[in-house]
């Protein structure tokens, strides 16, 4: 059995990263991500990313490379991440979050990350 991906992205401008505060479902609402979503059968990841960053967040973007790694979800569900920068917009809290803030590298460790995005989140910030 193959797990799904689920596709999130490192989005980066300025050298800050962006992180996304859950507001459901109730037992990860206040938990922070990386934003993004599960791919869709017959749907490319970069895809995905693009979809579900412009549905979440408003915002045009372009993903970059994959960041090494793959971390389980639990329920046949795998966590995927691509770096990805903002083409266009500004991001907002349309749907599943709350709140947005952007970290600079000194301060990704502010905000209480789901446990499995904090490996992703610290091999993302190696590579912007
Ligand atoms: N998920 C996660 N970390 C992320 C993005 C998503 O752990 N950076 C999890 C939360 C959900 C599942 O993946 O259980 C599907 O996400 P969504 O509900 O946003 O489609």
């Amino acid at each position: 059995m193959t797990d799904r991906v689920v596709v999130a992205g490192a989005v980066y401008d300025q050298g800050r990263l962006l992180a996304a505060r859950r507001s459901a479902p109730p037992e990860l609402a206040g938990r922070w991500e990386l934003p993004g979503g599960k791919v869709e059968p017959g749907e490319s990841p970069r895809d995905a990313l693009v979809r579900e960053l412009r549905e979440e967040l408003g915002i045009e973007t372009e993903p970059g490379e994959r960041v090494p790694g793959a971390w389980p979800l639990g329920r046949g569900y795998v966590l995927h991440v691509w770096t990805a920068r903002v083409l266009s917009g500004e991001p907002r809290p349309l749907q599943d979050h709350d709140e947005l803030r952007w970290l600079t590298h000194a301060e990704w460790d502010t905000v209480d990350w789901l446990e499995q995005d904090v490996p992703a989140v610290v091999e993302a910030l190696r590579h912007f």
